[in-house]
């Protein structure tokens, strides 16, 4: 078993009957999301999941686990999800998988957030991992020029053929290459003001616990 299956099985432990249960997107998550599958399949699980991405829902509804949109439920009890990097304070950058925008929707209405990650993750400033920015099409390049401008080091995100990636909403991602954020708090709100921004990868004070694989097994860290 690898450690991204060892932390998805774990944090599936913490999923029991009757749960809203938000469903994170990524090589980790995916696990994760296996696991639930195989106990509503096998155990019986009785859940609602919530999916954060297109591909984990197609992934979700393939193992038979029930699923709403986050707009039919009155509230998401856990949310399980993976991370690019997390820093000692549980900030986190999310987004490499371009799930971003849904990611953060379902993890603002979840009650309580879990992290799966290998130590890999680990960080202790946040930044070496590109931030992932949400754009809209229309004025991205606009945008673009502007984080150039602050030596953001922008980049649009690509699909192999160099086609610029679209997200589940049709956006295109700009990943800032900043090395280090000194104050995350201080440029998510910068971010948040800008016109055509539709969301970034800078989650803060949103995870409650962090489930981590390392090579001598399972930490969980509240
Ligand atoms: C998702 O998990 C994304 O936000 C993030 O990019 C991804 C990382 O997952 P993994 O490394 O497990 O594939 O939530």
């Amino acid at each position: 078993m690898n450690l991204k299956q060892m932390v998805g099985i774990e944090a599936a432990n913490y999923v029991t009957d009757g749960m809203i249960v938000g469903l994170g997107t990524g090589s980790t998550a995916f696990y994760m999301v296996e696991e639930i599958g195989r106990r509503v399949n096998e155990e019986k699980l009785s859940i609602t999941g919530v999916t954060t991405s297109k591909r984990t829902e197609e992934h979700a509804q393939a193992l038979g686990i029930p699923l709403k949109s986050i707009d039919d439920v009155t509230h998401v009890d856990l949310t399980i999800d993976g991370a690019d990097e997390i820093s000692r304070d549980f900030q986190g950058i999310k987004g490499g998988g371009a799930a971003l925008l849904f990611e953060k929707v379902v993890a603002t209405y979840s009650q309580k957030n879990i992290w799966i990650v290998d130590e890999s993750k680990l960080v202790t400033n946040l930044g070496k991992f590109p931030l992932p920015v949400e754009v809209i099409p229309y004025g991205s390049r606009q945008l673009f020029r502007l984080f150039e401008e602050k030596n953001l080091h922008p980049a649009f995100r690509k699909l192999a053929d160099g086609s610029l990636l679209l997200t589940d909403s049709s956006n295109y991602i700009i990943d800032l290459h900043l090395g280090n954020i000194e104050q995350p708090k201080k440029l998510a709100a910068w971010l948040d003001s800008l016109t055509g921004v539709v969301e970034h990868g800078l989650f803060l004070d949103i995870a409650d616990k962090v489930i981590v694989g390392t090579a001598e097994g399972v930490k969980t860290m509240n």
